[in-house]
């Protein structure tokens, strides 16, 4: 049988982290996982571009144009959304999710869903950093595996 599976090496990809500043006590943790992450598994500094962002309502517009230039193998989304008294978390956190599956599908450039949802503070920092540990790092190990198995699917132009 052939197993055709993502490889854990960063070396050679590049990658496009896209971070928000909304929370940025908790984005900016997410970041320095997601770099670890990346440097640890090969990746060169040359290759990583950090793009900011205001909040996590701004991910699809933003990921779409980045994905459109086709310059990066993966595509790494940061951000915290975290539940208050009214229904803003809900279109805040849909539209990003829906709106980047949408995107990633449509261009065909593997984007990681590091955007943390949660109910409580508490619970992003147990996410970015502490006893959930990071899912910024997390997200780029993601990043880097689909890099590679959609590199080895694909038509080979990046
Ligand atoms: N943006 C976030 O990234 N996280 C949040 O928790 C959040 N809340 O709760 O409001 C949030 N709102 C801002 C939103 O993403 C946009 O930046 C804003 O609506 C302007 O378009």
């Amino acid at each position: 049988m052939k197993v055709i599976e993502g490889k854990l090496s960063a070396s050679g990809l590049r990658f496009c982290i896209v971070a928000s500043r909304f929370n940025s006590f908790i984005t900016d943790r997410l970041i320095a996982g997601a770099l670890d992450a990346l440097k640890r598994s090969g990746g060169s500094e040359d290759d990583i571009e950090l793009v900011r962002i205001p909040g996590a309502w701004e991910f699809p517009v933003t990921v779409r144009a980045i994905a459109a230039q086709k310059r990066h193998h993966a595509i790494i989304c940061l951000g915290a959304v975290i539940r208050g008294d009214t229904p803003h978390f809900d279109y805040v956190a849909g539209e990003a999710a829906g709106g980047l599956a949408r995107i990633a599908s449509e261009t065909g450039v593997p984007v990681a869903f590091g955007v943390l949802t949660t109910n409580t503070v508490e619970q992003a920092v147990d996410r970015s950093g502490a006893k959930s540990g990071n899912k910024g790092f997390d997200a780029a190990m993601t990043a880097i595996e689909m890099a590679d198995l959609l590199r080895q699917l694909g038509d080979g132009s990046r």
